[in-house]
């Protein structure tokens, strides 16, 4: 049984951590299987094209700017061999599982169990993928997703080795532009996220296998929130000193979950940056986003960051409906306010799966809807796209010297390009 994972196509070049859990998987259940794995942001068409013609299953795990490029991917094996049974995953089929021509099934959800059922013989054009225990999960096969390649561009661009770990799963969040906002599309069957978290001295010990391994100088995590559990976090950071595992982290925080305690606790286990949501500086677009952050938990979250010694990154999203120019002008006083180490200025982009996606209006934008940092459709009810796109514009340039990679990437090339792996995913 052979078995190509592919992560499509996209600019950037984070690992492919979710394929990197579905190998282990995999291989711990049928150990002769052999894997393949190609990445489109290193590997060109006709190379992974040629590596997947000789597989039983060809699996390919997309976002929605990264379906296009899969699409017509698959749609080449399929045209060379149509006995290969192709998969997709991910989440934009995720949210949105209508049948493609170029697959033969799509999996809702996680990956692990359902990718197993199909290599096991399973033939039908829907999975719906169940939520995995950690305890059933081995550590993502960072050798089959080739982490050194991205390890590799991380370095050449900052100087530093990183990569990225899963401390849980799931978000108890359902803030209004991201997909997780929609657990139900991931979990039909649950009332509430499923949330499942590592054992503190699992990850710790996976971070001290893996920076000895990787040769790391900085450890991320994917998690959108990382801080969804205040005793989790102090349970992490006290198993982190205890196991003497030093290397400096770096996690997406909820500035509404967060005490001068939790930073110090945090700095004391080798936090050096953290990342944080602003979105707004408008109280009143706080409240419509529904994250449940307020100006005064992003103002003290920030504050209580600085005063433990950590940098911050803030991230701020233009565009919600009913953002307005008074609305905007808060962000940027909140933003001059908050002096951070980093910002990025993104525009809202209504992926399907998020509740600001609107078939109707959205779906016949799919094809050239690339995302949040070069949409150029997405208006307010009283803001047009190019006046969001000037205020874009207007507070990049303010920021000029502490924009995030991303932003700087995107003015660099004016466009967001696919196929291009010039850029990190710090
Ligand atoms: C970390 C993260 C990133 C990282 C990179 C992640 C990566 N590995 O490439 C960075 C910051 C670079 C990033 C970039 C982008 N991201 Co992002 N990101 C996330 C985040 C926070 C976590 C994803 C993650 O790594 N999870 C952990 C790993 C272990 O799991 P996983 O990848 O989800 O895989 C599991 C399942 O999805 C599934 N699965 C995945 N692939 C496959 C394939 C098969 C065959 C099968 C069976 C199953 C399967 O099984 C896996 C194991 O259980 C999610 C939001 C969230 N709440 O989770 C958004 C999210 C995935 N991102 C999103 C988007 C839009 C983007 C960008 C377009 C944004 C941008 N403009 O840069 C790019 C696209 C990057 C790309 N390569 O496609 C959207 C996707 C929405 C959609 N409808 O497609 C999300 C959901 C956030 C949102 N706005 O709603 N992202």
């Amino acid at each position: 049984m052979k078995i190509t994972l592919i992560h499509g196509r996209y600019f950037n070049s984070w690992e492919a951590l979710g394929l990197g859990y579905i190998g282990a998987y995999l291989r711990s259940h049928l150990p002769g299987v052999e894997l393949n794995f190609f990445q489109g942001c290193f590997d060109s068409d006709d190379e992974i094209i040629a590596g997947s013609v000789n597989s039983d299953i060809v699996a390919f795990s997309c976002t929605a700017p990264t379906l296009g490029s899969s699409r017509a991917i698959a749609g080449a094996v399929k045209q060379r061999d149509p006995g290969i049974w192709t998969v997709v995953g991910g989440y934009h089929c995720s949210a949105d599982p209508r049948p493609l021509p170029e697959f033969d099934c799509i999996v809702v959800g996680e990956g692990e169990a359902a990718m197993l059922d199909i290599a096991r013989g399973r033939r039908v054009p829907l999975v719906y993928g169940r939520p995995m225990s950690f305890q059933e999960l081995p550590w993502p096969d960072r050798y089959l997703i080739r982490n050194e390649r991205n390890i590799r561009v991380a370095c050449e661009d900052n100087g530093i080795r990183i990569t990225s770990f899963q401390s849980h799963r799931a978000c108890p969040f359902q803030c209004k532009y991201c997909l997780d906002g929609f657990n139900k599309v991931l979990y039909p069957n649950a009332r509430k996220a499923p949330m499942r978290y590592r054992d503190p001295a699992d990850i710790v010990a996976e971070l001290a296998d893996a920076t000895r391994t990787w040769r790391l100088d900085l450890v991320k995590f994917s998690d959108p929130t990382w801080n969804t559990d205040i005793r989790w976090v102090r349970e992490f950071c006290a198993e982190k000193v205890r196991q003497r595992v030093g290397v400096p982290f770096y996690p997406n925080i909820h500035a509404t979950l967060t005490s001068p305690e939790m930073m110090n606790d945090m700095r004391r286990a080798g936090c050096t940056q953290i990342a944080v949501g602003v979105e707004s500086g408008s109280p009143k677009i706080l409240r419509q986003i529904g994250k449940g952050t307020t100006v005064s938990s992003i103002r003290n979250c920030i504050r209580w960051a600085k005063d433990a010694g950590i940098a911050v990154r803030a991230y701020f999203i233009l565009g919600m409906p009913e953002e307005t120019v008074a609305d905007l002008e808060l962000t940027e006083q909140f933003a001059d306010e908050l002096d951070v180490d980093e910002y990025g200025f993104t525009i809202l982009c209504p992926y399907p799966g998020t509740q600001m996606y609107d078939p109707r209006v959205h779906e016949p934008l799919l094809s050239h809807m690339t995302d949040e940092y070069s949409n150029d459709f997405w208006a307010t009810n009283s803001v047009s796209n190019a006046e969001l796109r000037q205020w874009q514009r207007r507070l990049t340039a303010k920021f000029a010297d502490r924009l995030t990679w991303h932003n700087r990437a995107v003015q660099d090339h004016s466009t967001v390009s696919a196929g291009e792996p010039y850029c990190v995913t710090y």
